[in-house]
């Protein structure tokens, strides 16, 4: 028996896992407590990573379609399948007629980061679609248009703040999100031991709300117009103070007219919260020697979901904690390039172009998932006649499952890159498994970027491949056929052009540590791994910590992180302003005019809402969006799909056991689970269930299939700056289910 290190991809916690292997399979999974970021924290999914890396469900040979039915056929088989059915689309329709979905375990894998850009640019199609339109995308709003960058994210300084608002977020149960911590609950519960303050605003009592010094539960989707009632208070008391960023905020004017009507009275008759605990909050954060709001889901995927991630950095921004410690920080990631001081940018600006059917504008050159099932069914130009779905469920974790379900029936040609047949994968011609886990490298390429403490860890493959390709190679055959080179080329081609091409451009940029370097010198330098850890190597080199290929010789490299299996820490964030602003100003835009149009909506939704129920989403610790319910370790107890409501609710109604619920796109029976701890006219009911289809690969989940969500919902509603779906505050009616007998 022996062991070895591995960061765990499951959650954005990144814990480092310290694996137990015999006979070639793990066989068990600890903390890594040397490690420098996770510290040995480990929760049960992690735990469980030995039966998810061997799970006998995965698939360990692709799968083509031969008359109707997906076989087992071999890798050249398969690549060939790939290039033949892939090729006559585009040769037939065009790059522009292949649409591509890419889902959430794309932020959690090396070949997710390296490989699908490639691939959209290689087809050369509008049509992409991601989980980020069910997720954070709002939150890509708000910091584009702020900022400039898109992916300038900010995250609450958790190890030294005095006062942390956790909004819209359950980070005890999801481990974090947008904010990578190991440990939340520990920085938490540490928070409160040094004497700071936890104040949490969700309609359930949470678990993180449990551990809170005060829980506010608003009504859901209510959340910007809380939080413009918090900017209301801080003006009109006098309370904002911009500190060190005084010089660098334009729009301060534009927000102050803007909060005026939001004044604490008309906010809370429409939140359901008391016009003195508005108060209170926005008094308590100015007064706070540092303090933070920390937004997430809730915040994000409602009806005003980029007003409200917009007004989260407004409050930290207006009580001076933004870029401090202590406050709201921009990590810096070690792939991030080396600063280059303080410019004006491009800006941020969406709406490049616009989907086909209902003209949704592009966001982050993505359309709305929500889209994605019209521009398969649509006749027309552009009508989309191939998909490649790389790490993804959107037939369970987007509205209207049910219609996208029957779509993909209906496309010509499909490709799915996952380890599983799922709801959505088995409508694919052509399946390409990627190995497990403790087959494949790690590095968070996504998740550095939000770390509340700066790190470096890199986790090379634990076990060999046994013949079959890793994921970038699978993601590179992909990219060869669409480039036009042919899948059977060296798939190091992929990787090489890229290094050409970015040493090229870096060494031509006069503000980059390598300016005027020679690119065949450089190149010569790389690592002489795999491709995608050469090209991790030039990141990191010449990156914010690099060794700028040696012109800073005690800088990173991937031999040093190498060489340093628990990671390297790099130490807690510091501030980045004002080098980091990328608008056409060089200031943070406060007030940026599309938000400030947006808000006249959320001002004439104030005093307008429907009196009936509302149904919000919820995550259990043992389970992961639509993907681990087929893991024994995980399955049962406590993690159940049912529908919480207030036990007044539930009397009210007459429900004992089992309800009817309906809502724009469908209804579904589901067990009820009565409880206090959810606000009265609140329900709640988890995704990633219904696993009742035929024709999928997951025995145990299809065992306890619960239902989804996500069919009650038809997608028309959406946050129409970001394209995101509306996941929370759906309007539901609900009704005790008629028994069969
Ligand atoms: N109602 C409601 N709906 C929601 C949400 C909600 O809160 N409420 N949450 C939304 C959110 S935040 C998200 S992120 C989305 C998630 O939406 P999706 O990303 O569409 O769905 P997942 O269930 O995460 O599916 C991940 C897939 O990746 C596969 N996979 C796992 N590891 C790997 C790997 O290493 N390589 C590859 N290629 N594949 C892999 C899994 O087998 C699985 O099929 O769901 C969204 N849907
Ligand atoms: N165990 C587990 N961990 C996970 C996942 C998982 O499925 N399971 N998924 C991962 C993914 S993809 C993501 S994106 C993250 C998400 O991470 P989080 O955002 O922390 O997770 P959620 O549980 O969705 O938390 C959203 C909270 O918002 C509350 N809420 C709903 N509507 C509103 C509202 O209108 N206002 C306010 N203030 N609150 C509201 C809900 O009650 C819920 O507690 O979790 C990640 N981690
Ligand atoms: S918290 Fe997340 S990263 Fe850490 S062990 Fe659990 S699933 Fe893995
Ligand atoms: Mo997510």
């Amino acid at each position: 028996m022996t062991t070895a290190l591995r960061i765990c991809p499951l959650c954005e916690a990144t814990c480092g896992l310290t694996l137990t292997i015999d006979d070639g399979r793990v066989t068990g999974a600890r903390g890594d407590h040397d490690d420098v970021f996770s510290s040995g924290f480990i929760c049960p999914k992690g735990a469980s990573f030995a039966e998810l890396d061997n799970d006998p469900d995965r698939l360990s040979a692709p799968l083509i379609r031969r008359d109707g039915v997906l076989t087992e056929a071999t890798w050249d088989e398969a690549f060939a399948a790939v290039a033949d059915g892939l090729g006559a689309v585009v040769r037939d329709h065009g790059g522009s007629s292949v649409g591509v979905y890419l889902g959430n375990p794309n932020a959690h894998t090396v070949a997710g980061a390296l490989y699908p850009p490639l691939i959209v640019r290689g087809v050369g199609t509008h049509q992409v679609y991601s989980a980020s339109t069910l997720d954070q995308m709002p939150k890509h709003v708000s910091l584009g248009l702020m900022f400039g960058s898109p992916v300038a994210f900010t995250v609450p300084d958790l190890d030294r703040t005095d006062y942390l608002v956790v909004i819209g977020a359950n980070p005890l149960v999801s481990n974090g999100s947008l904010a990578t911590a190991a440990d939340f609950g520990g920085k938490l519960r540490k928070l409160r031991k040094r004497g700071g303050t936890l104040v949490v605003i969700d309609p359930a009592r949470t678990r993180t709300a449990e551990l809170a010094d005060r829980h506010l539960a608003p009504r859901p989707g209510t959340d910007a117009a809380l939080l413009g009632a918090v900017v209301n208070v801080l003006f009109d008391e006098d309370l904002v103070t911009l500190g060190a960023l005084a010089d660098y905020v334009a729009g301060l004017d534009e927000v102050r007219d803007v909060a005026r009507d939001f004044t604490p009275e008309i906010v809370a008759a429409h939140c359901g919260i008391e016009a003195d605990e508005i108060r209170t909050l926005a008094r308590e954060l100015a007064a706070a020697p540092t303090a933070v709001v920390y937004g997430r889901m809730g915040t994000s995927t409602v009806e005003f979901g980029t007003l409200g991630s917009w007004l989260v950095d407004v409050v930290n921004i207006l009580t001076g904690n933004l870029d401090r410690p202590g406050g709201a920080m921009f990590p810096l990631s070690p792939v991030a390039p080396a600063p280059r001081g303080h410019r004006p940018g491009r800006g941020f600006s969406t709406g490049r172009w616009h989907s086909r059917v209902s003209g949704h504008p592009e966001v982050l050159s993505e359309f709305p998932v929500v889209a994605l099932a019209e521009e398969i069914e649509t006749p027309g130009e552009g009508q989309i006649k191939a998909m490649i779905t790389i790490a993804g469920n959107p037939v369970l974790s987007a509205p209207d499952g049910d219609r996208l379900d029957r779509a993909l029936a209906g496309v010509g040609f499909m490709i799915s890159v996952d380890p599983y047949l799922n709801e959505t994968t088995r409508h694919a011609d052509v399946v390409l498994p990627p190995p497990p886990p403790s087959r494949s490298p790690h590095f968070d390429f996504a998740l550095n970027n939000v770390a509340v403490r700066n790190n470096a860890r890199y986790s090379p493959p634990v076990l060999a491949l046994q013949g079959r390709p890793d994921e970038a190679e699978i993601l590179s055959r992909i990219a060869l056929v669409l480039y036009g080179i042919g899948v059977d080329a060296d798939p190091a081609l992929v990787d090489e052009q890229v290094i050409a091409t970015t040493l090229a451009k870096e060494t031509a940029d006069a503000a980059s540590p390598v300016a005027g370097r020679d690119v065949g010198e450089l190149t010569a330098m790389l690592d002489d791994g795999p491709g995608y850890e050469r090209r991790l190597d030039m990141m990191l080199r010449v990156g914010a910590y690099g060794d700028a290929f040696g012109a800073r010789p005690d800088g990173l490299t991937l031999q040093r992180l190498k060489a340093a299996p628990h990671g390297i820490d790099l130490g807690p964030l510091q501030p980045r302003l004002p080098d980091l602003l990328r608008t056409p100003s060089g200031l943070i835009e406060l007030a940026p005019s599309q938000l400030i149009a947006d808000a006249q909506r959320l001002r004439d939704s104030l005093g307008h809402r429907s009196g009936g129920f509302v149904l919000i989403g919820r995550r259990h610790l043992r389970s992961n969006n639509s993907w681990m319910h087929n893991l024994p370790a995980l399955a049962g107890g406590t993690n159940r799909c049912t529908l919480r409501i207030h036990p007044d609710d539930a009397a009210e109604l007459g429900l004992s056991d089992t309800a009817v619920v309906k809502g724009s796109g469908g209804e579904l029976v589901v067990p009820i689970e009565v409880t206090e701890d959810i606000r009265r006219g609140v329900l709640s009911l988890p995704h990633g269930w219904g696993h009742d289809r035929d024709g999928t690969g997951q025995k145990l989940a299809a065992g306890q299939p619960g239902v989804n969500v996500n069919q009650l919902n038809d997608g028309a509603a959406v946050d129409p700056l970001s394209g995101t779906a509306v996941l929370n505050g759906i309007p539901v009616v609900v009704e005790p289910a008629v028994s069969p007998a």
